[in-house]
């Protein structure tokens, strides 16, 4: 078997010498005897951690203490508190070499990771001496904590599933590495201009971005465009070659992803994207120097910006440009550098799965084909077989439209081989699908990875579903509609490939560091080593009933709620009040999970107060808080961000609410925010319409927080309901089936608004122009919309969700009760780690088990 015939596309490496060994050739012979045994950390004094932090601040900001800013003294604690995880990142790499263990390679086009250091702080076990150590030079941490700026590089739930499965992997001791793209800009920072949103460019690499380590000697080269063409290879058997028109060369830029005190830590490789001296060489020589520097923006925006999840028509040809280059830099880097040099690559799936974080890099699928076809010289059998052993699939969408497909002239135009190969794919499966199904031409029409309508393109959720060796879902609920509705087909013909995992959260960055008052309250209570096990969380069950122990559960919420007064008021000047239900709703901003339906809550609460129908005191006092970016090309969405702001604005300054009834909208809402605003609240809404939420990962958050939830029978709001019990939970709205029902009789949201009063005056309230300053037209599209269309049934929920909030009220009326309901959520929460997540997915999808 040949390797990289010439010429072929390959992504190659850019050291033309010998590229293996020049960035990680053998083990040096060791002759200095400061460079024998392993790499040493430096103390775990506060003396050994401020002197790396002066090493880090003179030597490596080249700055005198006295005269440095604050951002030199983040920089150089960042380092300093790197150097103590770098040696175990090197030895869990020497290891890795060593025990060739099957590893995990998570393709993700999103890492929503949130900030890093207290996290790396938290993993060393060296919080308290930092915190010592720059007190010892003047340094207050938390102003320095505050200089870092998060890598906000995805979007909303799945990009922080990612983070939070890295992490789990880590602390696990699980062999795996994360794949993603570095965007230079990450999700716009959101500002309100006159209570709409406006985004800016989020430029989180500016001031420095101590976390990555790049490795510009390790970069690998990308193809583009061009054509394929026939040959005859030496032995006389006909393959394929790729010749690109161009390429781009993608440099990788290591994260430490550490485990939770477990001396292991992990590695996530994001790709940026530059040109290639030899692309730029050409163009420059044929004396077009504009062609060149086109050449060089068209490299260098590959990873320029995060796109939002709804993204326009022209900007999608970049996205998929995108999504080949992070996928073809992680494959060649795993098969060239991470496998031995001598790797048997017919024993490849016995040393990787390659998980494929939704449909984003299913061009993988093809890629892995055409390298081991085309580069490798390895027969299509074969390689078929191997690759569908080396990918699974994770769905985390049941909406029709965000389903991806990319019609086939522009993946033809931009990736022409990968196009024949899901063609080839295609004919394959569609022989088997008729061997299946004889005489079904329907079937194989409805099954074809090839759509033909409205335009021919290729389904990459059917792609991934035919190539993976296993698909889930993300919550129970969420895999059996996958199963049933979206892709019932294949579920018929390949049952054993489905699955369910339900999602899960880091229980390290979302109770420990982002509630230590509460952590500690656990800990006092039934000790250590819960963090890593959040299943023992149930021995909390029995102090729902001590009433000590319920004091200081509510303690530590109050402090929490002033923790959050203090950041929203010097973050955005909001001056919450004091002692009111926090009833929050932080989530990305679409129609389907229903802010509207909140909002109409509000107003109808507001319209009780100001209509003289209900006495302000007889209000329980609440304060909403939305947290909320809509996608920069989503109208609606944006419609609903301005009406939330003015409904808050109107209701804030009446003074007939007398402050008992507040809006608070904070911008930018981001990982960061999360971690005060979750640990606050009392109620967690999760309001999305049955059936479209495939799982949300803010809801088990919330109740592993001790926040109550207000929810429909939605993704993974079933078994947050099922573990916690029906009283801890306040269930509304159609189910499922339900809906579908509605659906099929025909759907008339006029006829609730007709028959129902207090909606109907919300509703009527809203389109006076009440909050709008009179003007009518304001909330034109919000009202018609609601009232002719209402594609997600606000309506048609509303009446059993006005009458679940009053039950919340009652309950909230009796802080025994509450608390009792609270402490009960956070004991039986503990199935929503991350860690049990990851278990899931060993045992039924990747076959691989940790380190001892
Ligand atoms: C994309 C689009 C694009 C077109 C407009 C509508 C729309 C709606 C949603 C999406 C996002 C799809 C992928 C995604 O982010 N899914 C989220 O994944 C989380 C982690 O599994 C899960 O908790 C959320 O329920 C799910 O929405």
């Amino acid at each position: 078997m040949s390797t990289q015939p010439a010429g072929s596309a390959a992504p190659q490496m850019s050291d033309e010498s010998n590229p293996r060994f020049a960035s990680y050739g053998p083990e040096l012979p060791v002759t200095s005897p400061l460079a024998l045994g392993p790499v040493v950390s430096p103390p775990h004094t506060v003396e050994g951690f401020v002197k790396e932090f002066l090493h880090e601040l003179n030597y490596g900001q080249g700055v005198a203490l006295s005269r440095s800013s604050v951002n030199d003294q983040y920089l150089a604690s960042a380092r300093a508190v790197r150097s103590y995880l770098m040696a175990q990142w090197l030895e869990t790499q020497r290891r890795q070499r060593e025990t060739q263990a099957k590893s995990v390679a998570y393709l993700s086009a999103e890492y929503l990771l949130g900030r890093q250091f207290d996290n790396a702080l938290l993993a060393t076990g060296l919080t308290d001496t930092v915190e010592k150590g720059l007190a010892a030079c003047g340094i207050d941490i938390d102003v320095v904590r505050a200089q870092e700026i998060e890598p906000g590089l995805g979007n909303g739930g799945l990009g922080r599933l990612a983070a939070c499965f890295v992490d789990s992997l880590a602390s696990m001791n699980v062999s795996a590495i994360g794949y993603g793209i570095r965007y230079e800009f990450g999700i716009f920072r959101q500002t309100f201009v006159d209570g709409r949103q406006v985004e800016q460019p989020d430029t989180w690499l500016d001031l420095g971005s101590p976390w990555e380590v790049a490795h510009p000697e390790n970069s690998v080269q990308v193809g583009f465009g061009g054509r394929t063409e026939t040959y005859t290879d030496d032995d006389g058997v006909e393959r394929t070659r790729w010749i690109p028109d161009s390429n781009v060369k993608g440099i990788p830029h290591n994260y430490l992803v550490p485990g939770y005190q477990n001396g292991r830590v992990n590695t996530l490789r994001l790709w940026s994207a530059v040109a290639t001296q030899s692309f730029d060489l050409a163009i420059f020589n044929s004396g077009d120097y504009t062609a060149a520097v086109r050449a060089q923006t068209f490299a260098e925006n590959i990873s320029k910006v995060l796109y939002p999840e709804d993204s326009t028509p022209q900007g999608r040809e970049l996205r998929l440009q995108q999504q080949y280059f992070f996928v073809a830099c992680s494959i060649s880097d795993f098969l060239n550098y991470v496998l031995p040099a001598d790797f048997d690559i017919t024993k490849l799936p016995e040393r990787i799965i390659f998980q494929l974080n939704d449909t984003h890099p299913v061009i993988a699928i093809p890629e892995l084909m055409r390298v081991l076809v085309d580069d490798r010289g390895m027969a299509w059998d074969e390689a078929w077989a191997i690759t569908q052993q080396c990918f699974a699939y994770t769905c985390h969408t049941l909406l029709p439209e965000a389903l991806e497909v990319w019609p086939t002239e522009l993946l033809g135009k931009l990736l022409p081989r990968h196009l024949e190969i899901i063609y080839r794919i295609n004919d394959e499966f569609l022989a088997e699908v008729r061997k299946t199904f004889p005489g079904d031409e329907l079937k194989a029409r409805n099954m074809s990875i090839i759509a033909e309508y409205p335009e021919r393109s290729v389904r990459m959720a059917y792609l991934a579903t035919v190539a993976g060796a296993k698909v889930n879902g993300v919550a129970e609920l969420h895999s059996q509609l996958l199963r049933d509705k979206v892709l019932p087909d294949f579920s018929a013909m390949w049952p054993e490939k489905f699955t369910n995992v339900t999602n899960g959260v880091t229980p390290r960055r979302f109770i420990k560091l982002a509630n230590p008052l509460l952590s500690t309250l656990i800990t006092d209570t039934i000790g250590v080593g819960w963090l890593n096990d959040l299943e023992r969380l149930r021995e909390l069950e029995p102090y729902a009933e001590d009433p000590e122990f319920r004091a200081s559960f509510r303690e530590v919420k109050a402090a929490n709620k002033v923790r959050l007064r203090a950041l929203l008021e010097q973050r955005d000047g909001l001056v919450l009040p004091e002692d009111a239900m926090l009833d929050v709703m932080v989530k990305r901003l679409h129609e389907y999970k229903r802010q509207l339906l909140k909002v109409l809550h509000i107003v109808a609460l507001y319209d009780l107060v100001v209509s003289g129908q209900a006495k302000i005191e007889d209000i329980t006092p609440r304060t909403f808080v939305f947290g909320a970016k809509a996608a920069p090309g989503y109208r609606m969405a944006k419609e609903i961000i301005h009406l939330i702001n003015r409904v808050a604005e109107t209701v804030n300054n009446d003074p007939r609410v007398d402050g008992r009834l507040a809006v608070a909208f904070p911008p930018n809402y981001n990982v960061t925010l999360a971690e005060t605003l979750i640990p606050a609240a009392d109620l967690s809404e999760q309001i999305s319409l049955a059936g479209k939420e495939a799982s949300g990962t803010g809801n088990m958050k919330f109740a592993l927080n001790g926040a109550l939830t207000i929810g429909t029978d939605d993704g993974a709001n079933v078994e947050i309901r099922q573990l916690v019990g029906d009283d801890n939970f306040f269930l509304f709205g159609l189910s499922e089936p339900q809906v579908e029902e509605l659906q099929a009789k025909g759907y008339r949201p006029s006829a609730f608004y007709e028959s129902n009063e207090s909606l109907r005056r919300a509703i009527d309230l809203i389109a006076s122009g009440a909050f709008t300053g009179g003007d009518r037209e304001a909330v034109g599209p919000i009202v018609g919309d609601l009232l002719y269309n209402d594609r997600f049934m606000v309506l048609a929920d509303y009446q059993s969700y006005i009458e679940a909030q009053e039950r919340v009220d009652e309950r909230y009326a009796d802080p025994d009760a509450w608390s009792r309901s609270a402490i009960l959520n956070v004991a039986r929460s503990g199935f929503f780690s991350s860690d049990r997540a990851m278990t899931d997915y060993m045992d039924r999808i990747w076959h691989v088990s940790p380190r001892r």
